[in-house]
């Protein structure tokens, strides 16, 4: 068992349920076990490419059973099952998931690089990985968290849905 972090985005309405389909599938699927769950985030679309609706980002760390490659695959399949299709990169998607972190293994394989490069420069994704541990180091910088987010040339909307319990 690993403990993960994976990163959750929609831009395709209805985003809510296309997130819950694909997680529920990965959870029957035994993919993953015990998620916790950051703040919802409305965030602009971000990068080269994208455009389309705001995005619903999240963050979810959880255990898996899964070596990092085939969590990649029970991953690319969820988002097959919530409805998304080929597209090119950064189109809009009814689901994206990503692994962010895989424990505090650093991975580079040509289906696979974790921790995922562009955590560093996406506000959507420090901010709710903050959430869920104030703490957290990246393990391939050996930066926190904080720090990164602190650095983060990224100046799009990300928006918490909803405050702190
Ligand atoms: N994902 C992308 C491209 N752009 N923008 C936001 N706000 N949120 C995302 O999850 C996102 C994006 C490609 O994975
Ligand atoms: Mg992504
Ligand atoms: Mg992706």
């Amino acid at each position: 068992m690993e403990e993960v972090y994976l990163g959750v985005g929609s831009n395709i309405p209805p985003r809510f349920q296309w997130v819950g389909v694909g997680l529920d599938w990965l959870l029957k699927e035994g993919a993953i076990q015990g998620p916790v769950f950051s703040r919802a985030y409305i965030s602009s679309p971000w990068g080269d490419g994208s455009f389309g609706e705001a995005y619903i980002n999240l963050v979810l760390r959880a255990t898996t059973p899964l070596t990092p490659e085939p969590l990649l695959d029970a991953l690319k399949r969820a988002e097959r099952i919530a409805g998304r299709k080929e597209a090119s990169r950064n189109a809009p998607r009814e689901l994206d998931l990503d692994v962010l972190l895989y424990g505090a293994r650093v991975i580079k394989t040509p289906k696979l690089e974790v921790p995922h490069p562009k955590i560093p420069t996406r506000r959507f994704v420090l901010e709710p990985m903050l959430d869920l541990n104030p703490g957290l180091v990246h393990p391939g910088l050996n930066r926190p968290i904080r720090s990164l987010l602190a650095s983060c040339p990224d100046s799009g909307l990300v928006l918490p849905l909803f405050c702190k319990r």
